[in-house]
């Protein structure tokens, strides 16, 4: 344990925004940054809990002395292909056995994953790889009936910095995973005070924005988290959402589980055809949902073919649950509610798992430490009356202080004194809970996955015949809000259908394309002279395309 760690602005990777001296002093003194890296924490569990399961995955089973063992072999592997500390590695896998391997195996090299997920395309995948300047891109081969390795072809083509390609299962033309298990080798243990990888801000601007996350403060947020879930080695936590995503990752997710000794079984599909045999055979007790599976698991349950006795605390967050959903989960499922409201940036808001049921249906928790600090404030930055609604702004020991490489987004995104601007409208309780009430931050949170209007515009905007976009959120029971396109055409509209063709060929994630097209000829404005996406969503009354299912995996 590291009390007195020199300057962490000396040391943190470029281009990243530390803590001010002050700050990550407190946040050491207080015991929040114990010191610890990700490759301590996995050798120190493989000591104590060496014997015990730490993943399952299909019929793979693995100790968590196995597990320290591949990702020792794999770092070694990783190393002799040349990737090097603080080099950045793009990780797209689902939910495989190998996913944490991989991870511990960059965290010990001290290279940076940076996270994403299985639904992005060419469009996200080739930008997160240029701008990162990444070396290497790690993919299966195939899931879900999408072949991963056409993808990597196009964006091994688009960014030159890439050297590797490696793949899980039938590698093609790449760089097969299953033969860099190699001879372990020393390495330089990386700083706690450093960046470990990249989270991806579901973000409201054109481009994605990264979000560096150091080993001290995000093994802070699983110490937090295992505490208020109540892990500990008897927990078995189902990974049903995308395992690179913070929530399934983090909260406490399976780096928390690890952290407690426990269990961490991967559901290729969040479906409960996939989950609830999982659960009955792994005796699952804790798992996390977005509000839209939370339905169709509600729904599914009824049928009571499956064994879920032993599932504890089901976690709902990502997007608002209606509370009349939260009610449903006791009396259908058997188990405890726990809503989380949570962001790659940092904070995390739990409701707890003995809090009265009222404040469990009716609010989305209130954050881990007692260091975070909340602020709710009006459009003018002045803090609103108790219980007024008003954009939250957060700092703490787990919060960032600015984007990877984004000055200009940094000065949108954060106060002068380092407050992190949610884009989220909230009021707080009289205990302290935080009700997600709406949004100020122009993005759609499509069922939890957030879709930034502006990325999805400036792809319409490519297109030759549309002269203006608009991409605004609509209501929908189901995914608690969908999108629609409003487009101004050039001259005659193309059919809505080729425009969401033209946004698919761009290489943009299916959660991404509009739900609906409309095409106006002006757009509403507002006193100032912007386009009123309020005025566009009141024009908005039914949907017009057939819903489809969410897609999560
Ligand atoms: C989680 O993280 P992100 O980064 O994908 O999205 C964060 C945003 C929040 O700013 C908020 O707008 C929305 O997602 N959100 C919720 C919510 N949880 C997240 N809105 C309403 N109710 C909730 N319960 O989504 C995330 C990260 C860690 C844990 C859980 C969720």
């Amino acid at each position: 344990m590291s009390l007195s760690a020199p300057s962490q602005e000396a040391d943190l990777l470029p281009g990243c925004t530390p803590w001010p001296e002050e700050f990550a002093a407190r946040y050491r003194e207080a015991g929040y940054w114990q010191g610890e890296t990700f490759g301590q924490m996995l050798r120190e569990r493989a000591r104590r809990h060496g014997d015990r399961t730490a993943v399952v995955a299909g019929d793979q089973r693995w100790t968590y002395r196995e597990l320290d063992a591949r990702a020792d072999q794999l770092a070694a592997g990783f190393k002799a292909l040349g990737i090097q500390p603080r080099d950045r590695v793009v990780i797209q896998l689902p939910n495989l056995g190998c996913f944490y391997e991989v991870c511990f195996a960059l965290f010990r090299l001290g290279a940076l994953p940076v996270f994403a997920l299985p639904a992005h395309r060419s469009a996200e995948i080739s930008s997160f790889c240029s701008y990162t300047e990444a070396v290497a891109y790690i993919i299966a081969d195939k899931h879900s009936g999408f072949d991963y390795r056409t993808l990597a072809t196009q964006v091994h083509a688009a960014v030159p910095t890439l050297k590797h390609v490696i793949v899980a299962g039938d590698a093609g033309p790449f760089t097969p995973l299953s033969q860099l298990y190699a001879t372990p080798v020393e390495l330089p243990e990386p700083r706690p005070s450093d960046v470990a990888f990249f989270q991806l801000s579901g973000g409201s601007t054109g481009v994605p924005k990264l979000i560096p996350r150091t080993h001290d403060d995000y093994i802070y947020s699983l110490r937090g988290s295992i505490e208020i879930c109540q892990l500990d080695e008897s927990s078995v936590y189902l990974c049903a959402l995308p395992a690179a995503h913070n929530f399934p990752l983090s909260s406490p997710g399976a780096l928390g589980t690890f952290y407690a000794g426990g269990t961490a079984v991967m559901a290729l599909h969040p479906s409960p055809d996939v989950a609830f045999p999982l659960i009955e055979r792994e005796r699952v007790t804790i798992t996390a949902l977005v509000p839209p599976l939370a339905l169709i698991w509600l729904e599914a349950a009824k049928a009571r073919r499956h064994d879920l006795s032993s599932l504890r605390v089901l976690q709902v967050g990502g997007a608002r649950l209606s509370n009349e959903a939260a009610q449903r989960v006791r009396p259908m499922l058997g188990c405890t509610l726990q809503q989380v409201y949570g962001m790659a940036e940092g904070l995390v808001n739990y409701t707890r798992l003995d809090d009265p049921e009222e404040l469990v249906v009716s609010t989305q928790g209130r954050p881990i430490s007692p260091a975070d600090e909340l602020r709710v404030v009006d459009e003018d930055g002045n803090e609103v009356a108790p219980g007024e609604t008003g954009q939250l702004l957060t700092r703490g020991p787990y919060t960032i202080r600015g984007y990877y490489k984004a000055e200009s987004a940094n000065a949108r995104s954060f106060t002068a004194d380092g407050f992190y601007c949610t884009g989220d409208l909230v009021r707080l309780t009289p205990e302290g809970y935080v009700v997600v009430e709406g949004r100020a931050k122009d993005l759609i949170n499509r069922g939890g996955e957030k879709v930034a209007a502006e990325e999805v515009e400036n792809h319409l905007l490519a297109h030759p015949a549309v002269r203006d976009a608009a991409v605004v959120s609509m209501p929908d029971p189901f995914l608690g809000e969908r999108s629609c396109a409003f487009v101004i055409p050039r001259e005659v509209p193309p059919p809505a259908t080729a425009l969401t063709a033209f946004l698919r060929e761009r290489g943009l994630a299916a959660y991404k394309i509009p739900d609906r097209v409309e095409f106006v000829e002006s757009f509403p404005q507002t006193g100032v002279g912007k386009v009123s996406k309020k005025a566009l969503r009141e024009t908005l009354t039914r949907p017009t395309r057939t819903p489809t299912s969410p897609s999560v995996s």
